[in-house]
């Protein structure tokens, strides 16, 4: 017995997600708010590098998180002491989509943010297909993982603006080229631009918090200069 059945929907749903995405990012580069989405898999460290740049930060930048996990607040209850943040939870997805961060902004309740951070479900695939609205998507590749990585996951570092190596303070414990990760995040990615931090020791989080600063005050000046889109507020996403 044929148990499948084929309801028309007569739209296109993803076009009409990456519209909207486009038109929340236009909307939050106007009023200021850069939008970082953060990918990486699980355990490489996106948790205590928000929690590093949130201490880093504290009464000099307005900062928030959405927190994705398929499971638990976890996350959201170490980021709370530093800033206001909203766990996501997926119920089973492997990636976020923009109906349930636009849920999150709702519970977040104001929208008064110099940065907003997305930590993405921990994976390196699928949410490399999904555009949240980010002004720069970071991927974080931490030590431990291996030096071999990029090229294994090409789309989530193709579509990436920056690579953040991380757990710098464990280099001395695994064989890692940081050099040789970055040449071949490269060879995917030519235009990645590369931290390498620790964020247990605070090690590189001035640097990586810089960058922020700047292409914050880059995506403002654009938004400001040009009723479209700029380049900066494009997404790599093909
Ligand atoms: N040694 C070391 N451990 C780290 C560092 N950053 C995170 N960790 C540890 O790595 C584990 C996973 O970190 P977490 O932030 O939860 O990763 P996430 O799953 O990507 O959010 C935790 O036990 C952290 O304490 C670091 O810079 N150095
Ligand atoms: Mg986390």
């Amino acid at each position: 017995m044929n148990t499948t059945t084929t309801i028309p929907v007569n739209r296109d749903v993803k076009a009409e997600l990456k519209r909207q995405a486009a038109d929340m990012r236009q909307e939050f580069a106007r009023r200021g708010t850069l939008v970082i989405n953060v990918l990486s898999s699980p355990g490489a460290g996106k948790t205590a590098l928000l929690e590093s740049t949130a201490k880093h930060w504290r009464n000099q930048h307005r900062m928030a998180v959405l927190v994705g996990d398929l499971a638990t607040d976890r996350d959201a209850q170490r980021l709370a002491p530093y800033c206001p943040v909203e766990q996501l939870t997926t119920g089973g997805a492997c990636h976020l989509e923009i109906p349930l961060v636009r849920r999150g902004l709702e519970k977040l309740g104001t929208d008064d943010f110099d940065f907003l951070f997305i930590e993405n479900v921990g994976n390196l695939v699928c949410p490399a297909s999904h555009d949240l609205a980010e002004h720069l998507r970071v991927v974080l590749l931490s030590v431990t993982e291996g030096d071999d990585k990029p090229g294994k996951y090409p789309k989530m570092f193709r579509t990436s603006d920056a690579i953040v190596i991380s757990k710098s303070d464990l280099l001395p414990h695994v064989p890692f080229s940081v050099e040789a990760a970055i040449a071949d995040a490269r060879l995917i990615q030519p235009d990645l631009r590369d931290f390498t931090v620790c964020s247990l020791t605070g090690e590189g989080i001035a640097e990586w918090c810089a960058f922020l600063d700047e292409t914050r005050a880059r995506m403002i000046a654009e938004a400001a200069a040009a009723d479209s889109p700029s380049a900066i507020m494009e997404p790599k996403l093909q």
